[in-house]
């Protein structure tokens, strides 16, 4: 069974995915510098679920990150500012690119969800969670949840939410990994074909 889920966290410069990651590491906030190219550290979940947490930096320079940053991704998260009050469009805009880069190369199976970060500080035309969430669905496919990295504000939801699909996705994978090997004895329980007597 796989114990550590690669995890990438995306977004543009400054939304907060460095503050989160080390939100869900430690519990706790640290004003954190600028992260050049990118950056990663295991995040341990649960007693079963670790977390190998990908940190692309979001500054336009350092976005040539090669391709094996965004490969073989288990879980993504990808980050919006709602201190910024951006709009549908700008949102989406933002978003896709970001998923263009880890959906070239991740499977059908892939978790992801979209976070609204900084809500302690949210914009007065940010908009509403109700809106974000039906953005995020009927955009994307992905839950939403609203965090605040300062104060703690929505890393249970997240937690829980990442555990339960990660858990889901394991056993899930679990079952057709047994299916084949039932499979395989199955076929070698056949007795050969009597040879050629000729
Ligand atoms: N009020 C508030 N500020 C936050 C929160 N999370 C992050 N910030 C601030 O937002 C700024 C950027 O946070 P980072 O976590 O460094 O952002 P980033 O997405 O990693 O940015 P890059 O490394 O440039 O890609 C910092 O000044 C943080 O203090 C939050 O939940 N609430
Ligand atoms: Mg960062």
């Amino acid at each position: 069974m796989k114990s550590v889920h690669k995890t990438v966290v995306l977004g543009d410069s400054g939304v907060g995915k460095s503050t989160l990651i080390y939100r869900l590491s430690r519990g706790s906030f640290l004003q954190p510098s600028v992260t050049i190219w990118g950056e990663f550290q295991t995040v341990k979940l649960s007693d079963t679920i670790k977390l190998q947490m990908w940190d692309p930096s979001g500054q336009e320079r350092f976005r040539a990150l090669p391709q094996v940053f965004y490969r073989n991704t288990d879980v993504y998260i990808a980050v919006v500012d709602m201190s910024k009050g951006q709009n549908h469009e700008e949102i989406i805009g933002e978003i896709d690119f970001w998923l263009t880069k880890v959906e070239r190369d991740s499977s059908d199976n892939v978790i992801k969800c979209l976070v609204g970060a900084k809500s302690d500080i949210q914009h007065p035309s940010a908009l509403k969670t109700i809106e974000m969430k039906d953005l995020a669905i009927k955009t994307w496919n992905m839950d939403y949840f609203e965090t605040s990295s300062r104060n703690g504000d929505g890393f249970d939801s997240l937690q829980y939410y990442l555990c339960e699909r990660i858990t889901k996705e394991v056993l899930r994978s679990q079952s057709i990994q047994f299916t084949q090997n039932m499979h395989l004895q199955g076929l070698a329980a056949v007795p050969p074909k009597k040879s050629c007597k000729c």
